[in-house]
């Protein structure tokens, strides 16, 4: 091997194509591919962790056996605490925003994550992962407060996930295009092994939930079904593949093409995803790609969380699938309010 590009090379080459960068970002994004180096360790040993927890609460080394989702939470916080760049931080973990000790006054960014996606699939040793998101505020000088988290999709200036799977990978745009890196665990660094990663425009995956199909709102009966009949030749290789981790979905179907489908129904009316940890990091990256996010009725990027913690109807993929949800969407609606109409 003659040359390697690490992610860490390749920030700083992207750097200097940028006029004012100060390198705070630089080090925010290596801290955070640092982080999921550190969870993909404990990951590998998830196994083993449980097997000492189960000799009572303390490891052979007197440490506490905590759950893999609260070690990734607190590896998170801890690392971006001395960070002097970040103001704030908001976890899907965490009920509420936190100030970090070193930049809670000059800091810019605030940073959102989603420590570990998938945490019903961490005891059955599948594929699990990592969402983050990174916006800038507007003022500083002053203490963060929620609200500055309350924004479009559209103003975050950085997203990505870290998928554990078969090899760790890190995946990230910054509003140029999406670059993957895998994860070497000889060298420790991450290497770009998927530059400019493009969704493909065919639906190998549909990927969704089929048991809430008794909760379903006719639009997503209506989609699942035309993708599903066989009558569309475009659906003639469409699989279902769902790993009941979002980011391990989002991640395939990325990479071979395809629709992830969470909607909203008659049991969760807004959805089980949350806006800020899942959907307008994912959304992001997917459109980066070349693909869309979508409620049904909005674009996901589009929408400002009115809480921390909500959530949203979530369909993402390739833009044709996404735009058909969109119609069906419409369709749906129309009859509906003129059945109310007839009704009235
Ligand atoms: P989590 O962040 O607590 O793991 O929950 C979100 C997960 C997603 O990763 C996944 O797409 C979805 O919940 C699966 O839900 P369900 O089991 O209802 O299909
Ligand atoms: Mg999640």
């Amino acid at each position: 091997m003659s040359d390697i590009m690490t992610l860490s090379r390749y920030i700083l080459q992207r750097k200097r194509n940028y006029d004012g960068a100060t390198g705070d970002f630089t080090i925010l994004l290596t801290h955070l591919a640092l982080a999921m180096k550190v969870v993909a360790r404990q990951v590998a040993k998830a196994g083993l962790l449980d097997v000492l927890g189960k000799t009572g609460d303390h490891n052979v080394q007197g440490e506490q056996v905590t759950k893999l989702d609260v070690i990734a939470n607190e590896l998170l916080i801890s690392l971006l605490n001395d960070l002097p760049m970040v103001c704030a931080i908001a976890s899907e973990e965490t009920d509420e925003m936190c100030l970090t000790h070193a930049g809670r006054l000059s800091g810019r960014y605030l940073v959102c994550f989603d420590p570990l996606d998938g945490s019903s699939n961490i005891d059955v040793n599948v594929t699990i992962g990592t969402i983050f998101s990174i916006r800038k505020r507007a003022e500083v000088g002053c203490e963060a407060t929620p609200e500055d988290f309350l924004k479009p999709g559209s103003e975050q200036v950085c997203a990505g996930y870290a998928v554990y799977g078969s090899s760790t990978m890190f995946v990230y745009t910054t509003g140029d295009g999406v670059d993957g890196f895998t994860l070497d665990p000889g060298v420790g660094e991450f290497v770009l092994s998927h530059p400019d990663m493009r969704i493909p425009d065919k639906v190998t995956c549909l990927s969704v939930n089929s048991t809430n199909r008794k909760n379903w709102y006719p639009e997503t009966c209506a989609f699942v079904d035309h993708i599903s009949s066989g009558s569309d030749p475009r659906y003639k290789s469409t699989s279902s593949r769902y790993v009941g981790t979002l980011v391990a979905d989002v991640h395939r179907n990325l990479l071979v093409g395809g629709v992830f489908c969470y909607p909203d129904d008659r049991k969760s009316r807004r959805g089980k995803l949350r806006i800020l940890y899942e959907a307008h990091p994912l959304a992001f990256v997917v459109e980066q790609a070349g693909g869309s996010a979508t409620d049904g009725n909005r674009r996901i990027l589009d929408i400002v969380p009115d809480d921390l913690h909500a959530r949203v109807p979530l369909i993402l993929g390739n833009t044709r699938e996404v735009e058909l949800y969109g119609e069906m969407w419409q369709r749906a609606h129309v009859a509906e309010a003129e059945n109310a109409d007839a009704r009235a």
